[in-house]
């Protein structure tokens, strides 16, 4: 059940929570080929949140600035497969929000540990014309979702372990962030939140 956050962004309360097991297995299997790192910021930082991914291309951030590239810089070997369960889960999700035809073709999934954030930005590296789709799974997290000026305010939206949430259309190029992570315990993850986002880099 869709619940719309504004125009063109909604959340379905835990949508993938029967996939957790299976997902989680499926992460762990990607991070073996394409470990988690923490990639350094253009400013000069090093970001606390840990990245891979998976499929056409990955989203990569060193001091020249944020892109996507289609091998892994730290093992030069192309990013490991999107699974075909993956696509399919991410574009019925985006269904259920109206968009109809989103073929994702890149998966960039976060890792967080207790303390890690993000910072306030906008996702401007992809496809804009397609919509993201947002998988969470593990210790909960504070969305903080902003408007389409940096100095609009927030909503403090939580996340929980299999939240699935839509952005697209007007919400597409909304600022957000994520407060610290706050120390916990999952039973299917342990001290730690990931989040999958599946978007559309290639033609
Ligand atoms: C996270 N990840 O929980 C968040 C959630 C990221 C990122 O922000 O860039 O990896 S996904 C939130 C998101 C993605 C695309 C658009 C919008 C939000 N939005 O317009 O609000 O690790
Ligand atoms: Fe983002």
């Amino acid at each position: 059940v869709p619940e719309w956050l504004d125009t063109g962004a909604c959340v379905m309360r835990g949508l993938a929570v029967t996939h957790a097991a299976e997902m989680i297995a499926g992460i762990r299997g990607i991070a073996r080929a394409a470990p988690f790192r923490r990639m350094p910021t253009p400013g000069g930082g090093v970001m606390s949140v840990a990245m891979t991914g998976c499929g056409a291309a990955g989203w990569c951030s060193d001091t020249q600035g944020y892109r996507y590239v289609a091998r892994d810089p730290r093992t030069d070997r192309p990013w490991p497969p999107l699974p075909d369960a993956w696509r399919e889960l991410a574009c019925g999700a985006a269904e259920r929000a109206g968009y109809t035809g989103f073929v994702p073709d890149v998966c960039l999934i976060n890792g967080y540990r207790p303390g890690a954030r993000m910072g306030l930005h906008q996702d401007r590296d992809e496809r804009l014309d397609a919509p993201v789709v947002s998988l969470s799974f593990g210790l909960p997290a504070l969305f903080l979702w902003g408007g389409l000026k940096r100095t609009d305010a927030c909503r403090r939206i939580p996340l929980l372990h299999g939240d699935v949430v839509v952005w697209g259309g007007p919400s597409r190029l909304v600022f957000h962030a994520i407060a610290p992570l706050r120390a916990g315990e999952h039973p299917v993850t342990g001290p730690c939140r990931y989040n999958l986002t599946f978007r559309r880099v290639g033609a």
